[in-house]
């Protein structure tokens, strides 16, 4: 070796020194970047309730730990590199007077060797920290106080069916929070009714995604409450985009008391009797469920207690009274290829068929 670096400034080997540096400026960036994995969370939540950086959920939390592990193996390599490279640059560049050839070094066995045996080690490490992270989501405990909820995917809604309560609902999803040893998590049957679908909320849970009778899982156990988005995020159609997904976290007080409420059937408030009729008369039952009324159809979302959300179309706008009637109108308005038909209505049956929903709670 000594030949071939040539030169050995103050006894010290330079390759000694290069490596040296390097193994101290690994150390600052792994400080680095530990520490800006303790920060990022509080930080980063505050920014977008879509950061990937600020995990709330233990499946999020691992794979966000892997991908800083990741980044800090990639990080320690790229400094190797780039330090010898850069030493090698400066140290052997061409000098004014120096036309000799550079010693030329063919087949040396140690070098082969280390970056064959170096790489291939590193490769078995990430490969095993990852492998590590899929056993822990995929065949994590499930304690007996779990909830269930089967997901099934539609283009472009979802709807969440709480078997263990009885009841469907869409677009919305509510879990009970879990405290620090994830003792209420909320388990997901993943199934599509169509295409392919993605569900991914990147603060609670990697991406895992619903296919066509192929029936999918994950799980969270979010330990914060508030409001948690997320997008399907396989491309599924036209609205793919507005496939938006809510998930709210609730205090275990608040998701009982929602839970007991989306059980119920629907009030059937006689103030409101013209919009119901309507609403089987213009066919929306066909494709729409109100529970405790003929209306069963399965095609849309469950509207039992649609006024319990805050948003219409997966996300696409907010509800209010304004927005009700004018989706009904034309669903094209908010959401254009989306698979409810525009209806045609007079404005004295649309606000009938608004007023008759608003009482949906
Ligand atoms: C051919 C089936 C079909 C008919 C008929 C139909 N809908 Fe829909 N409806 C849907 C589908 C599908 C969606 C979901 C659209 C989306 O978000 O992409 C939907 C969504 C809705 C929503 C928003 C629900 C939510 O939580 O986002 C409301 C409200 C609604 N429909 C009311 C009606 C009313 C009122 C009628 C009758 C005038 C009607 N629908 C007729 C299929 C239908
Ligand atoms: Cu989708």
């Amino acid at each position: 070796m000594a030949s071939l670096w040539g030169w050995r400034p103050n006894g010290a080997h330079p390759l000694l020194s290069v490596i040296l540096c390097t193994l101290r400026c690994s150390g600052a960036m792994a400080f680095f970047f530990t520490h800006l994995s303790l920060l990022a969370p509080a930080v980063a939540g505050q920014l977008s309730p879509t950061n990937i950086f600020a995990p709330d959920s233990t499946p999020a939390r691992s794979i966000f730990r892997l991908s800083i592990f990741d980044l800090e193996v990639e990080g320690a390599i790229f400094i190797v590199v780039f330090s010898l490279l850069a030493y090698a640059v400066i140290k052997f560049r061409r000098g004014k007077r120096d036309d000799s050839e550079p010693p030329q070094v063919y087949g040396s066995n140690q070098m082969e060797l280390a970056w064959t045996v170096l790489p291939v080690l590193i490769v078995v490490v990430l490969f095993l920290a990852t492998a590590e992270v899929i056993h822990r989501v995929q065949d994590a405990r499930r304690p007996p106080g779990a909830i269930d909820v089967t997901v099934v995917a539609h283009q472009f809604w979802w709807e969440y069916r709480y078997q263990q309560f009885g009841f469907t609902t869409a677009n919305e999803l509510h879990v009970p929070i879990s405290d620090s040893h994830g003792s209420t998590p909320t388990f997901l049957a993943l199934l599509s009714a169509d295409v392919d679908h993605s569900f991914w909320v990147p603060r609670l849970a990697g991406k895992t995604d619903l296919i066509p009778n192929h029936p999918n899982s994950t799980w969270i156990d979010p330990q914060e409450t508030g409001l948690f988005l997320g997008q399907c995020s396989q491309y599924c159609g036209t609205q793919h985009a507005k496939m938006l997904q809510r998930v709210y976290v609730d205090s275990r007080a608040d998701f009982d008391s929602w839970v007991r409420n989306q059980q119920k059937p629907a009030v059937s408030d006689p103030a409101v009797a013209a919009g119901a009729a309507l609403f089987i008369a213009k066919a929306c039952f066909a494709c729409h469920t109100v529970r405790g009324t003929i209306a069963r159809g399965v095609a849309g979302p469950d509207l039992t207690h649609l006024m319990t959300r805050h948003t219409i179309g997966s996300g696409a706008v907010q509800i209010t009274p304004q927005n009700l009637r004018r989706w009904i109108r034309d669903p094209g308005t908010f959401k254009p290829g989306s698979l409810m038909p525009a209806q045609d209505l007079t404005d004295t049956e649309l606000e009938q068929l608004g007023q008759y929903l608003q009482t949906l709670r």
